[in-house]
């Protein structure tokens, strides 16, 4: 976990010279506490400093479409945990990767098998690339069947 805003506001140069952007080194720090600004932008961060604060500085995070059409679902982040759950008394599974690499059912690929009945499985996944990416079942029949959709990943 990061830093809270007063532990990162302590690690910087306490100036206020606003290039960063925001008029105070307080409110940076905060925003850097909330994910919503970026490190680098205060030029005046010592080296020691930066280290403690890396954790905290991760850069913002990228939003995802998954799906399409009524099933689209917006979610936050490079790295993204799925929480997937079997509604009906099917076993389904979770594949997510590279469009092809998911059509293909590729070994290798991230998945989680044997998503029972009322089961929640998780899967943690890191966009990394440019795409395209997709997410798919390959149960017998269920890929044939449309259990499948893409991820665009915006801007
Ligand atoms: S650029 Fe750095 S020193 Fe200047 S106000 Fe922002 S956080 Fe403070
Ligand atoms: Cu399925």
């Amino acid at each position: 976990m990061g830093l809270t805003g007063i532990q990162i506001f302590k690690l910087l140069p306490k100036t206020n010279c606003g290039e960063c952007g925001v008029p105070t080194c307080l409110a940076f720090a905060m925003a850097l506490a909330a994910g919503k600004a970026e490190l680098d932008k205060c030029p005046y961060v010592s080296e020691a400093a930066r280290e403690q604060l890396s954790a905290s500085s991760a850069p913002p995070v990228r939003p995802l479409t998954v799906g399409a059409g009524d099933y689209a679902v917006k979610v936050g982040g490079e790295t993204v945990m799925f929480l997937v759950t079997t509604m009906g008394p099917t076993v389904h599974e979770f594949m997510v990767g590279p469009a092809d690499a998911v059509a293909t059912d590729a070994p290798g690929s991230a998945e989680i098998a044997d998503i029972g009945m009322m089961r929640t499985k998780s899967l943690t996944y890191i966009f990394d690339g440019s795409g395209p990416y997709a997410f798919a079942c390959h149960v017998d029949g269920h890929y044939e069947a449309g259990m499948r959709g893409t991820i665009t990943l915006v801007e």
